[in-house]
């Protein structure tokens, strides 16, 4: 059984052989063809080395020698408008079939992160894809640092219940240094001191509101927050009562942990989930093997406030404008069969869950 309880603690859990390492393959295979499909659809790309084809992604130089339109990466050949960003790896590929079979409505997933609800707001409930099925990532060799940030703001009220933020990884380089695999990088037990962060921070992050919430390394100064927490928080060392209060608010750990920025090694196949609380980002990647990664994001049933809504996110992704479905290059390049595509088992169980099918 998965140690749920690492993930209430530390805000991270990875849970290992979630899916079978000959699916991660098909899957990863199948994403490396679409993805390649759509970008370069209108370039030859026959003749490149088939284990330097995703580098077209991230090496210029390498586009430049086999393509006609070495700029066909970016939208209206604008380097501002990647297709691929080459430091998060998302691609807006949400409906293919081998994802769909088996990550989307993968009845383990699903009860794993049902639990970690569970845990986390205790309660019971249902989950579902509030909006829609989530995207896909791929880093290949060249692919640089994501910036660090929080998918919430630190100084707006946080949207409750915390979601539980998950992906599956369908391949990485596990013999390569975690901190050149395209991994995830995060700050265990951040979840804990959040809202002194947020008092801490008021005054020098940007308050602009914005989600993700960008965490500048120079200005999100680890080393200052570890200072005041030790000096000023552990101590009660402030006549500030709104600081007391605060300090007094939650149960803070009974040894003050010293935060840090983490890379997690980590296992294809392997759950990974962390609490919406903690920063991170996706890491540069100098593996030959690409790093890909299938996003997660379901919500508990009550958090909904249309259900009937979800099962059409799926079924007819062309209406919505809403989650860029319809105007999608994967929703255009398919669109003459894109029922195949989206269809899905109303009888499955977790599909029924997933997208609150009524029986
Ligand atoms: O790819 C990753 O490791 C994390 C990407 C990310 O920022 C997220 O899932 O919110
Ligand atoms: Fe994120």
């Amino acid at each position: 059984m998965a140690n749920y309880q690492l993930f209430i603690d530390t805000g991270i859990l990875e849970i290992p052989n979630v899916v079978p390492l000959n699916h991660c393959k098909e899957v990863s295979k199948s994403l490396i063809d679409i993805t390649l499909k759509i970008i370069f659809q209108n370039e030859d790309i026959s003749t490149v080395p088939d284990e330097l084809k995703t580098q077209l992604l991230t090496d210029k130089n390498l586009r430049e020698k086999y393509l006609d339109n070495p700029k066909c990466v970016w939208k209206d050949n604008n380097p501002m408008k990647p297709r691929v960003s080459k430091n998060t790896g998302m691609v807006d590929i949400h409906f293919d079939p081998l994802v769909k079979k088996y990550i989307t409505f993968n009845p383990i997933m699903y009860s794993h992160i049902k639990t970690l609800y569970d845990l986390l707001t205790n309660r019971k409930d249902e989950l579902c894809y509030k909006d829609g099925p989530d995207r896909i990532g791929i880093k290949p060799k060249g692919s640089v640092d994501m910036p660090h940030h929080l998918d919430i703001n630190l100084f707006r009220d946080y949207p409750t219940p915390h979601r539980v933020q998950a992906f599956i990884v369908m391949q990485i380089d596990e013999e390569q240094k975690a901190r050149d695999s395209g991994t995830i990088e995060v700050i265990k037990y951040f979840h804990k001191y959040i809202h002194l962060a947020s008092y801490f921070f008021k005054g020098k992050l940007p308050d602009t509101g914005s989600i993700p919430q960008q965490l500048p390394k120079n200005i999100f100064d680890l080393k200052a927050l570890n200072s005041w927490l030790k000096e000023v928080v552990y101590t009660r060392n402030t006549d500030d009562e709104k600081l007391l209060e605060l300090i007094d608010s939650k149960e803070l750990p009974k040894e003050r942990i010293e935060l840090k920025w983490e890379s997690i090694g980590m296992k294809t196949g392997s759950l990974f989930c962390f609490d919406q609380r903690t920063p991170h980002h996706n890491l540069r990647n100098k593996s030959d093997i690409e790093r890909i990664v299938t996003y997660i994001r379901l919500y508990p049933h009550r958090y909904v406030s249309d259900p009937s809504v979800i099962k059409d996110y799926y079924l007819h992704p062309e209406k919505y404008d809403t989650r860029r479905y319809n105007n999608s290059e994967e929703v255009v390049y398919f669109k003459n069969n894109l029922s195949e595509r989206t269809k899905v088992d109303e009888t499955d169980e977790t599909v029924k869950k997933c997208l609150i099918i009524k029986s």
